[in-house]
């Protein structure tokens, strides 16, 4: 096999400093959510480890993902792309298109087998046979299981590639669902969001790449270092829930005033995302510091759990906002058992609403 490029390989190349591409490593470390003092480590595997390839492909979706990825600032999306892994293959972000394009994907899939990263993007459609998404003449499902087998890991990034997102929301016409019934026992790191926080990909994807494994995962397949906290465990807004100071309407005073969006359907307490303390566009902004609720985008099938103004249900409009916040405070105190409990309750939804799919739509 021809000697591949690391990652100071390719700085070396093309002129960059030792400086810079100790800068990149630090911000590497930092975006995979590991401690300062492993820059040393992450330094080390990416002088020595050739670029990782990865192979990017989508089915249904909207492309939301992509457009959040390439607003990665740290590290930059570019970098990742041009520096950082050998991109072989990527339906939106490759100039090449055609059958070319698709003899080269066979090329890699045997020449790199069990050696590359496949990231996936968007919902598999099932409902006749997969004819709803095609890519190359072929179905999605088919290229997905063709390039699932060879795969060293497989990065599912969308609330989409996880759970089957807005295209598997009733009464899902396609139906489509999440990759996991197409990848065989490789293994699946979950990055829901619709779509995930830039900064969240490419920490994931570097991860994999520069120490080949993956990172650690909850019961959901997530990364923790992402998915460890709800939305309302870091919410700027708490103080507020907690004093019991709602706002009403979008238009009242609370809301002017910047209080608790719970009552207008807020789903932050059921939620695991990292918005409340990464933020987007480089920690400027996030739904709630925009004044709009969180609806729950990471969450599997939050489409069909509207409407999105509608507080969480599994709070009585009879208990008053007080003892609410007094018992989702004390669950926030107990954070992994919160943690595994939101878990169960939200994988029997899921395992519901599947089998209910099963039962009406898919042939
Ligand atoms: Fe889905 Fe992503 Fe939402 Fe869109 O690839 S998670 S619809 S932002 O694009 O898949
Ligand atoms: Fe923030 Fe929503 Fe929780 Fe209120 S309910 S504190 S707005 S996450
Ligand atoms: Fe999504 Fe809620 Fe974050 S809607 S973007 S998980 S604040």
């Amino acid at each position: 096999m021809d000697k591949r490029e690391s990652m100071w390989d390719v700085y070396l190349r093309k002129g960059m400093s030792r400086r810079s591409f100790l800068k990149g490593c630090a911000a590497l470390t930092a975006m995979m959510g590991l401690s300062s003092d492993k820059v040393a480590k992450v330094a080390e595997a990416a002088e020595k480890k050739p670029l990782p390839v990865v192979v990017w492909i989508h089915g249904h979706e909207c492309t939301g993902c992509d457009e959040s990825f390439i607003r990665s600032a740290a590290p930059l999306a570019s970098d990742v792309v041009l520096n950082e892994v050998a991109l072989e293959y990527d339906h939106l972000l490759s100039a090449a298109s055609g059958a070319p394009f698709e003899a080269h994907l066979d090329e890699v899939i045997q020449k790199y087998k069990g050696q590359y990263i496949l990231a996936v993007e968007g919902a598999a459609c099932t409902k006749d046979n997969g004819v709803y998404c095609m890519s190359g003449g072929h179905t999605f499902t088919h290229l997905l299981q063709k390039a699932a087998a060879g795969a060293a890991a497989i990065i599912a990034y969308g609330t989409c590639a996880v759970s089957g997102g807005i295209q598997a929301a009733s009464p899902n016409p396609t139906g489509s669902s999440g990759i996991a019934h197409f990848t065989g026992s490789k293994p699946v790191v979950n990055v829901p969001g619709c779509p995930p926080i830039p900064e969240v990909m490419t920490g994931v994807v570097m991860h994999v790449a520069l120490f080949g494994t993956v990172p650690p995962l909850d019961s959901e397949g997530r990364p923790r270092q992402f998915y460890g906290n709800r939305i309302h465990d870091t919410c700027y807004r708490r103080p507020f829930f907690d004093a019991g100071m709602f706002a009403e309407n979008f238009d009242d005073e609370g809301s002017k005033a910047g209080w608790c969006l719970y009552k207008l359907g807020c789903r932050g307490p059921e939620t695991y995302n990292s918005c409340g303390n990464m933020r987007w566009f480089q920690g400027m902004s996030y739904p709630i510091q925009s004044g709009a609720p969180c609806i729950g985008c990471s969450n599997a099938h939050f489409w069909d759990e509207g409407p999105m103004s509608r507080r969480l249900p599994q709070f009585s409009p009879a208990v008053d906002v007080d003892t609410i916040g007094a018992g989702l405070a004390a669950v926030t105190a107990v954070g992994v058992v919160g943690h595994a409990a939101a878990s169960v309750v939200q994988k029997k939804k899921r395992i519901a609403a599947e089998q209910a799919e099963k039962g009406s739509g898919e042939e």
